[in-house]
């Protein structure tokens, strides 16, 4: 069993659920301003800019989407320099945003469930995909993506955030073609240079892997695809200098209610607490492989639960090990349910676990490391895919039960001390994203940076916590002038 007792009494509740609802009420409003309105500090060698994606819109003209996954892309980027601030955020003009915001009125089907008004009729045989880019934003090889990992890519304006259209990575990607929200820097790959890795997925009874490395200059240098059994929903991955890894929950796909415009395609993913997770291990080339590694793709099998996300994972002493955010199961979307009520104590956490590979004896083991309610994990950008020591995660505030993200923990997978930073109850924190400080020699030396929703005023701010010591408290925090919609991820673009 993962967690039993994950129940907590209401009256321990940490937040308020009408003021977490209210997280989730759209920004239709596009800013442009210095932040001026600062607590503490902004610390002067924080040069670079915050970048983030996730849904601006819940609604299209009053009419409300089904999950927050089908929410319209909005960017923010916060630009620091000189220890000041500015902040902007502008909608991804995708197609549809574009179309539908003309029509006052949903034109298109969402995946997680948003209907077309107008009832079955009007949904049934609407198979289009609406690409909403709302799910990771990145400057890599000179552009500004926007993500979303069931279509291709946008590219921005990385100053202004104007929308230039699809970006078919130099003729790489055919149109309609998928390209995940998840990618990977390596910091040094196999010629010594990062490479961005990342990967799509084309689901079916069998589904394809591919997976591609693209250099500093944004140039795609590696690209392989495999073929997988089975359906698959992957989100994330994970990888080693010498291999991808990937999750495959166990998960079917039952398509009818989504084509008779019954249900969206998400919701008509299924769960099987009976069958295993499998492990997809590739390689990233075919070449040098270490002891025990086979030239092929290896699957292995592990108990039953559902990742989103992985923390990290490296290779040491023959083993892979990769740390992941786990699931006792697929939080499934109930069809006829608004996301604003969602009961938090009827859900299980996701609590983050070590699973241990070893290629050569084809095995598994797994191990919890953390029993507090964790998502979002971040690592040191120069120990992705290498052993590491601290993770930076979004978690509840208190140390047991499901509820929202209201703190910033810190777990040191050396020692196990745990440091939090919390903004209940009536903040809600996002994803945090770690900035290393230039010559900095300890992996924890640098700046995590999130956005807190603060319902008491319904309005965000940007915090700045120190990456040493998050119980000293924030070191700066930079009060916007409205509130910014629960968001997915966002990345560092250093100056
Ligand atoms: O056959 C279909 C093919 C396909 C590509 C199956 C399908 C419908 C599942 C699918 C599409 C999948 C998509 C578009 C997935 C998008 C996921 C997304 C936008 C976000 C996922 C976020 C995950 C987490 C864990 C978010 C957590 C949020 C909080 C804790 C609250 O702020
Ligand atoms: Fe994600």
């Amino acid at each position: 069993p993962v967690q039993e007792s994950f129940a907590v009494p209401t009256d321990a509740l940490s937040y308020n659920a009408q003021g977490w609802a209210k997280g989730y009420q759209s920004q239709k409003d596009e800013y442009d301003y210095w932040i001026d309105d600062v607590e503490g500090q902004i610390p002067v060698e924080l040069s670079g800019t915050l970048f983030r994606n996730g849904p601006g819109l819940l609604d299209v003209n009053g009419e409300k989407i089904h999950h927050p996954f089908d929410g319209d892309g909005m960017i923010s980027a916060i630009a620091f320099s000189d220890g000041r601030a500015h902040y902007r955020n502008r909608f991804v003009r995708t197609q549809a945003f574009v179309e539908e915001q003309a029509a006052g009125k949903i034109l298109y089907r969402g995946v997680f469930g948003t209907q077309k008004p107008g009832g079955v009729l009007n949904n049934a045989f609407d198979l289009r995909k609406k690409n909403i880019a709302n799910t990771q934003v990145i400057y890599w090889g000179g552009k500004l993506l926007a993500l979303w990992e069931a279509a291709e890519p946008h590219r921005l304006d990385p100053y202004t955030l104007e929308t230039l259209g699809l970006d078919y990575l130099d003729g790489v990607l055919d149109e309609g073609d998928a390209f995940a929200a998840h990618p990977r820097i390596d910091p040094s790959s196999k010629d010594g240079t990062p490479h961005l890795v990342n990967f799509s997925i084309k689901p079916g009874l069998s589904s394809t892997i591919t997976i591609y490395e693209l250099d500093i200059n944004g140039k795609v240098v590696e690209q392989h695809a495999h073929s997988v059994p089975g359906f698959a929903f992957i989100h994330d991955f994970a990888i080693t200098p010498n291999y991808c890894i990937f999750f495959q929950n166990p998960v079917s796909i039952n398509p009818l209610p989504y084509v008779l415009g019954l249900r969206g395609a998400a919701e008509c993913i299924e769960f099987h607490p009976e069958q295993s997770t499998k492990i997809i291990v590739i390689p990233r080339n075919n070449t040098v492989l270490p002891k025990g590694g086979k030239s092929g793709v290896q699957m292995l099998e592990t108990k039953s639960g559902f990742v989103f996300h992985h923390a990290n994972a490296f290779e040491q002493d023959g083993q892979i090990y990769i740390d992941s955010i786990c699931y006792q199961s697929f939080p499934e979307v109930e069809p006829n349910s608004d996301f604003r009520e969602v009961k938090f104590d009827a859900i299980s956490p996701g609590q983050l676990w070590r699973f241990t590979v070893n290629l050569e004896n084809e095995t598994v083991e797994r191990q919890q490391l953390e029993n507090r309610c964790c998502e979002f994990p971040f690592v040191h950008p120069s120990h992705m895919g290498r052993p590491y020591r601290y993770v930076f995660m979004g978690a509840a505030h208190n140390n047991t039960g499901n509820a929202p993200l209201q703190a910033i923990l810190k777990a040191d997978l050396e020692t196990e001390e745990r440091q939090l930073w919390s903004a209940a109850p009536e903040g809600f924190v996002s994803e945090p994203v770690f900035v290393p400080r230039a010559d900095a020699s300890a992996e924890d030396d640098g700046w995590v940076l999130t956005v807190v929703y603060d319902s008491s005023r319904h309005r965000s701010d940007v915090v700045i916590l120190d990456g040493r010591d998050l119980n000293q408290g924030a070191v700066a925090r930079l009060h916007l002038k409205h509130h910014v919609p629960y968001g997915l991820h966002g990345s560092w673009a250093q100056e």
